[in-house]
């Protein structure tokens, strides 16, 4: 470990913490990150943590046969939330496989192609709301209505139910429940663990006032759901509540449902509401892009009112954009890995079995030596199938990696490809002049208080 460099300036006690800012943990890191090298080390209240982010080391702990997902800091503060819910479950608890098994028939391509048309409806809401907008001369709240769309997106498909964001004023208390539950995981990281208590009292009430109020939005839509007694024709919900292991024959017991109720409008939307938006932020940014990207639209889209399931993923240029919004600010900007066996990382350093590294997703997604002297520069083309043959596997990694890696992917690319297509379309996207890169942290990545003004295109084919 002392090989690793670390700040230059320690406290005692207190590590690592000199002119660190408690809101933004990530950007500290990767400050520390710019100025210490691919592997470093942070050390806060006693506990040393290890980051990752050069190519080479970030490749080495994608190797399944020597590591695996971690449980810790920021995700394991959720354990009180989504307890072994999907994402926050350990490798060894039987509750994760099952889940799994059970749940990823509800990823596959049937069960996207049997979505699209609720998305296209939730999408509508959306659009109608710009409109309304744009008519009026007001700019909207990037965003706050990509987190409506896609809450409403999951909870439609998922679980066949509306919280009527878009009919509301204020965010839905679902929302605010689930965002000070988030913030709060992220700044219990941020204090001496043995004092959070006392020094977070009053937080930590607000928390479990949070967590009571998940708790009771998701039993009464599973109450709704057995009492209409499966008609959610096959959603996750139905396959939660009704179907067993193809194996086993086990099934997810209620509390488990619970867990996973929450843990998918939870992660089912939040990631996908930053990534939009950071997309929507770098096509106001970059006209010439926004314009290849519609022109794409036009082509492909044509006249048709609504595009099909098939013409979604025929947006090749709309998904680079994407793809590249997600490499510099990959909005689940950190995963964890642990060593399953002693090892040695990137042939240097030595790790016994446990020991653990985070991997700065945002980092890795800038390393010069593979993304070239202009990793800092927004530009699709680097996602051309050409230039994504050209660079070596496991340096783009927005959804993790290994058999813990994003469960939701595809319904996120999908529902954000979909999105964008239909916006471009749309309107054009003039940023609000003066805004400047704010980016919010609550575990997430979020481009704090973007607005865009949307103006209705006089010339749609
Ligand atoms: Mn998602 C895991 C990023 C959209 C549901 N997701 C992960 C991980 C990352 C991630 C990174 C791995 C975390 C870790 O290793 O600790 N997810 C994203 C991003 C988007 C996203 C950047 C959107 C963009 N995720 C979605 C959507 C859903 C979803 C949409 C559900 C509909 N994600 C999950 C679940 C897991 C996960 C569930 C946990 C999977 C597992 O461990 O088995």
């Amino acid at each position: 470990l002392h090989r690793i460099p670390h700040p230059p300036y320690r406290i005692p006690f207190l590590g690592d913490v000199l002119g660190a800012n408690r809101r933004t943990p990530l950007q500290d890191s990767m400050r520390h990150a710019r100025a210490l090298g691919p592997v470093f080390r942070r050390k806060a209240f006693g506990k040393e943590f290890v980051f990752v982010w050069g190519a080479r080391p970030a490749a080495d702990l994608a190797d399944e046969s020597r590591f695996a997902k971690h449980v810790g800091l920021g995700v394991a503060n959720l354990r009180p939330v989504a307890g072994d819910g999907l994402f926050t479950a350990y490798n060894h608890e039987p509750n994760w496989q099952l889940a799994h098994d059970v749940l990823a028939p509800g990823f596959s391509r049937e069960a996207m192609a049997g979505y699209h048309t609720m998305m296209l409806d939730v999408a509508a809401r959306l659009t109608g709301h710009w409109d309304r907008a744009a008519a009026a001369g007001h700019p909207v709240d990037v965003p706050g209505d990509m987190t409506k769309l896609t809450l409403e997106t999951i909870a439609r498909t998922g679980f066949g139910h509306d919280f009527g964001s878009f009919e509301r004023a204020r965010p839905h208390p679902f929302v605010t429940a689930m965002v000070g539950t988030l913030s709060y995981a992220q700044r219990l990281n941020t204090v001496p663990a043995p004092l959070a208590p006392y020094l977070l009292r009053e937080a930590s009430r607000r928390n479990a006032a949070d967590i009571a109020h998940l708790n009771s939005t998701v039993d009464e839509l599973v109450r709704a759901r057995r009492a209409a007694s499966g008609s959610g024709s096959g959603d996750l919900l139905d396959r939660m509540l009704e179907v067993a292991h193809p194996e086993t024959g086990e099934r997810l017991s209620p509390e488990n449902v619970r867990r996973q109720v929450i843990t998918f409008l939870v992660a089912g939307h939040e990631t996908t509401s930053g990534a939009l938006s950071f997309a929507l932020y770098y096509l106001a940014r970059h006209p010439e892009v926004a314009a290849r990207a519609r022109a794409e639209v036009d082509r492909v889209w044509g006249g048709t009112q609504a595009p099909a399931y098939e013409q979604v993923a025929k947006l090749r240029y709309v998904r680079r954009v994407l793809d590249e919004s997600l490499r510099l600010w990959p909005t689940a900007p950190a995963f964890a890995r642990e060593a399953v066996r002693d090892t040695v990382l990137a042939g240097e350093h030595p790790m016994r079995r446990g020991a653990w590294a985070l991997v700065l997703t945002p980092m890795l997604h800038r390393d010069t030596e593979v993304w070239g002297p202009d990793a800092e520069r927004f530009d699709p083309d680097r996602f051309d199938a050409r230039a994504v043959r050209a660079r070596p596997p496991h340096v783009f990694k927005p959804f993790g990696t290994g058999a813990r890696a994003c469960i939701g992917r595809q319904f996120a690319l999908h529902e954000a490809t979909l999105v964008l297509g239909l916006l471009l379309r749309r309107y054009d996207l003039l940023p609000e002049p003066g805004y400047r890169l704010k980016v919010t942290e609550r575990l997430t990545l979020m481009p704090e208080g973007l607005r865009l003004l949307p103006e209705r295109r006089t010339s749609v084919p």
